[in-house]
C-alpha cells in the first residue's frame, strides 16, 4: 500500500471513529444544553450551539429548526454562514450557496466565507467557480495550512485535467509561502505527471532529495518518472543507485518491511527484460485523487468453512446483553489499608475535585434465555469476576453461541480471541472485502441482538506445553479502545477434550479464579462525558487537560475492584488451583501479578510472579500449602500505590476444633483432593 493511501485511510478511520465516539458525547451535550435553554429560552447562542451539535448527529431538520428559532430572536446577523456550512453537511448545495452568498455580501473580507462557497461550488461541480473562490480565501488568510492548498488543488483536479495548470499554481504558491514541505512537493510532482511534464518532475525530484538523508524511495520513483518518460536505460540506472542507497543503509534500516519490499521489486525490474512499466507503486501518488468518504467496499461474501471439530461436541449456547450500570470500583472505599501504602489521590475518598470511585460503565451480563428478562445469577465462587462479562466454557470439539442485545447507547459487538470464527461472527469491522451481510456482527446498533457463533476445535484448546484448560479474552471491537475502557471485557475456558467435566470446566483442577489486570482509563470510555455531566452538572466544569485529574480517572483495577475491593478468593490448603491472568489496556499497562505465601507453576517454570501485557492471557497452577489471608497485587511501584491489589484466602485443610494439632501432614493435605 503506498504511503498516500495509507495516510488517506487512517484518515478516514479517524473521522469514521471519531464520529462514532462524539455519539454519546454529543447526546450528552444536547442534554445539558436543553438544561440551560429551560432556564434561558431566549438564549440564541444556546440554540446555534445546538444547531451544531444536530448537525454532528446528522439531525439536520433539527439543527434548520434551531437556526431558524436563533434568528427570530434576533441573532440573524451570524446566521448565513452558519446555515451554508450546515447546508454544505447535510447535502442541499444549492440553498447553502444562497446563504454563502448572502454572507459574503456582509463579510467581504472573511476568507471562511469564500471557503464555504468554494466548498459548496465544489459539490456542484461548479470548478471554474470553486477555483475563484478558493484563491480569493487563500489570499485573505493570513497563515494559510498546507492542507488548504492541498484542498484547493484536490477541488479542481478534476479528471478531464482542464484545471492542472491552476492546480499547479496553488501549490507552487503554497510552497513558496509555507516552504518547500514534502507534502507539497509531492502534490506538485503528481500534477507535472498528469500533465506528463517529465522534465520538470524529473527537476522536482532532484531538488526534493538534496534535502533527503535517505535517497533510496526517491531514487526509485526517480526511476518511475524516467520509465513513465521512456528512458528506459537511464531509469535503470536509478533503480540501479536506489538499490546501492538501500545496501549502504543500516541493518536495521535494511530490515524494515517497507525498505525490503522495494529492495525486492527494485530487483526484480532490474532483472526484467522490457520497457520497466510494470513497478506496483508507478505512479506512486494519490493526493489529487477524490479524497475517501466511505469504508465500504464491496467485496465478495465471506468463506464459509467450518473448521473440522472433533466428534461428540457440545453447543453451548449463552444471552448476553451489554448494559450500563454505574460501577463502584471501591465500595469497601480502601479495603487493604497498607500502613505507608496508596497514592493519596488514588485512595478512595481522600481528594475533592475528583469523579471519585463510581463510575457510568457499560457491561456484559448473562440471562437466562433469549426473553433477556432474567439475569443468571453469579455463584458465590465467581463473584471475584467483577467487572469481567460472563464466563464462557467450552471443551475442545464444542461450539459456542452467544446471543447478544445491546442495550447500551452505543454500537457494541463481541469479538473473541483464539476460538475459530467466520467473518460473519468476527464482531469487528474493517476494511476486509466482504459484503454488507457479513458485516452485521460488526457492530450492534443499541437495542438490536445478534447471534455468534464460533467454533472450538483443537487449534482453539490447549497445546502441547499448556495444562488442560486456557484462557481467551473477548471484548467489544467496535471502538476497542473505548469500548474496553468503558468495560465490555470477559473470559472464555478452553478445556482439553476428554479433560472436562459436564459444565466444561477441566476435571484436574478444585477451583479456578480469573483476573485481569487493567487500568481502564475513565477519560478513553465512552462515557466520559457523561460522567463529568453527571458529577459535576457540565463537561466543562473542570479543567479535562489537568495532569492529576486525568490520572485520577485511571483506575488501576483488577477486575475492576482496586485497593482489595475484589470480593475475597477462597481456597482450601491442597487444592488444585487455577489462575487464569488475563491483560488489557495500554502502553502502561506492564503488569507483574504476584502472589504473597504461596507459588505457582507456569509453563513448568516456579515462580510467584507472572508478567502481563496489554491482551496477555496466562494460565498458572498453585497447589496452595500456607494458610492466610494473603495480598494478591500487582507488582510495578506506581501501580502498587493506585491500589491495584486484591486479597486471597487459603483456608487450613485442618478442622478448626483441631486447633492444637500439629500443621497438616502431606497425606492429609493430599486426602482432600477428589
Ligand atoms: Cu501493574
Amino acid at each position: 500500500m503506498s504511503f498516500l493511501i495509507r495516510v488517506i485511510l487512517i484518515c478516514a478511520c479517524v473521522v469514521l471513529a471519531a464520529s462514532l465516539f462524539a455519539e454519546d458525547d454529543t447526546q450528552e451535550a444536547i442534554d445539558s444544553i436543553n438544561r440551560e435553554l429551560a432556564k434561558n429560552p431566549r438564549d440564541s447562542s444556546l440554540l446555534i450551539h445546538r444547531s451544531r451539535l444536530y448537525q454532528q448527529k446528522r439531525m439536520f431538520d433539527q439543527a434548520v429548526a434551531d437556526l431558524n428559532e436563533a434568528g427570530r430572536l434576533g441573532a440573524a446577523q451570524e446566521l448565513d454562514r452558519e446555515k451554508a456550512e450546515l447546508f454544505l453537511a447535510a447535502g442541499w448545495f444549492e440553498t447553502g450557496i444562497e446563504h454563502a452568498n448572502k454572507n459574503l455580501a456582509r463579510n467581504p473580507n472573511d476568507p471562511m466565507a469564500y471557503l464555504v462557497r468554494a466548498r459548496l461550488e465544489t459539490k456542484l461541480g461548479k470548478i471554474k467557480e470553486a477555483g475563484a473562490d478558493y484563491t480569493a480565501a487563500l489570499e485573505r488568510t493570513k497563515d494559510a495550512r498546507l492542507e488548504l492548498y492541498i484542498e484547493h488543488a484536490q477541488a479542481i483536479s478534476t479528471e478531464d485535467g482542464a484545471y492542472l495548470d491552476q492546480a499547479l499554481a496553488t501549490i507552487e504558491n503554497g510552497i513558496k509561502r509555507i516552504g518547500p514541505v514534502v507534502t507539497l512537493e509531492s502534490a506538485a510532482l503528481e500534477v507535472e505527471l498528469r500533465q506528463a511534464n517529465y522534465d520538470a518532475a524529473l527537476t522536482r525530484v532532484d531538488q526534493i532529495m538534496q534535502k533527503m538523508t535517505r535517497k533510496d524511495s526517491w531514487l526509485a520513483r526517480k526511476g518511475d518518472i524516467l520509465a513513465k518518460a521512456g528512458r528506459v536505460e537511464d531509469a535503470r540506472a536509478a533503480y540501479k543507485q536506489a538499490v546501492d542507497a538501500i545496501e549502504k543503509l543500516t541493518p536495521g534500516q535494511r530490515q524494515q518491511p517497507a525498505t525490503k519490499d522495494l529492495e525486492a521489486q527494485l530487483k526484480a525490474q532490474l532483472s526484467a527484460t522490457g520497457d520497466l512499466a510494470a513497478r506496483p507503486t508507478i505512479p506512486n501518488t494519490a493526493m489529487l485523487k477524490a479524497p475517501v468518504t466511505r469504508l465500504t467496499v464491496e467485496g465478495v461474501p465471506a468463506s464459509t468453512n467450518a473448521p473440522a471439530l472433533p466428534p461428540g461436541g457440545k453447543t453451548r449456547t449463552y444471552y448476553i446483553a451489554a448494559e450500563e450500570t454505574d460501577w463502584d470500583y471501591a465500595p469497601g472505599q480502601n479495603m487493604l489499608q497498607e500502613p505507608f501504602c496508596g497514592d493519596p489521590d488514588a485512595i478512595p475518598g481522600m481528594m475533592p475535585g475528583r469523579i471519585g470511585t463510581r463510575y457510568r460503565k457499560a457491561i456484559y451480563r448473562e440471562y437466562t434465555d433469549a426473553t433477556f428478562q432474567r439475569l443468571q445469577l453469579r455463584q458465590g465462587q465467581w463473584r471475584h469476576l467483577g467487572i469481567l462479562g460472563p464466563l464462557m466454557r467450552a471443551e475442545v470439539g464444542d461450539t459456542i453461541k452467544v446471543v447478544f442485545k445491546n442495550r447500551t447507547r452505543v454500537p457494541a459487538s463481541i469479538h473473541p480471541h483464539g476460538v475459530f470464527y467466520l467473518k460473519t461472527s468476527e464482531g469487528s469491522g474493517y476494511n476486509d472485502g466482504t459484503t454488507a451481510a457479513d458485516k452485521k456482527d460488526d457492530g450492534v446498533k443499541p437495542g438490536e441482538t445478534f447471534s455468534y457463533e464460533w467454533f472450538v476445535p483443537e487449534r482453539s484448546g490447549p497445546g502441547p506445553n499448556d495444562p488442560s484448560s486456557l484462557v481467551w479474552l473477548y471484548h467489544s471491537h467496535v471502538h476497542a479502545p473505548k469500548d474496553a475502557n468503558a468495560g465490555l471485557i470477559g473470559a472464555m475456558i478452553v478445556t482439553q477434550k476428554g479433560k472436562a467435566k459436564p459444565d466444561g470446566s477441566p476435571y484436574d483442577v478444585d477451583r479456578e479464579f480469573i483476573t485481569l489486570f487493567n487500568i481502564f482509563d475513565e477519560g478513553q470510555s465512552w462515557y466520559f462525558d457523561a460522567n463529568l455531566i453527571k458529577t459535576f452538572g457540565a463537561t466543562n466544569a473542570v479543567d479535562r487537560r489537568d495532569l492529576l485529574f486525568i490520572e485520577s480517572n485511571k483506575k488501576h483495577a483488577i477486575n475492576g475492584y482496586i485497593f482489595a475491593n475484589l470480593p475475597l478468593m477462597t481456597m482450601t490448603q491442597g487444592e488444585r488451583v487455577r489462575w487464569y491472568l488475563l491483560g488489557m489496556g495500554s502502553e502502561a499497562d506492564l503488569h507483574t501479578a504476584h502472589w504473597h505465601g504461596n507459588t505457582v507453576l507456569e509453563h513448568g517454570h516456579r515462580t510467584d510472579v507472572v508478567e502481563l501485557l496489554p491482551a496477555s492471557m496466562k494460565v498458572a497452577d498453585m497447589v496452595a500449602d500456607n494458610p492466610g489471608i494473603w495480598m494478591f497485587h500487582c507488582h510495578v511501584n506506581d501501580h502498587m500505590l493506585e491500589g491495584m491489589s486484591a486479597r486471597y484466602q487459603v483456608e487450613s485443610a485442618v478442622p478448626k476444633v483441631a486447633t492444637k494439632a500439629a500443621p497438616p501432614t502431606t497425606s492429609q493435605v493430599q486426602a482432600k483432593r477428589p
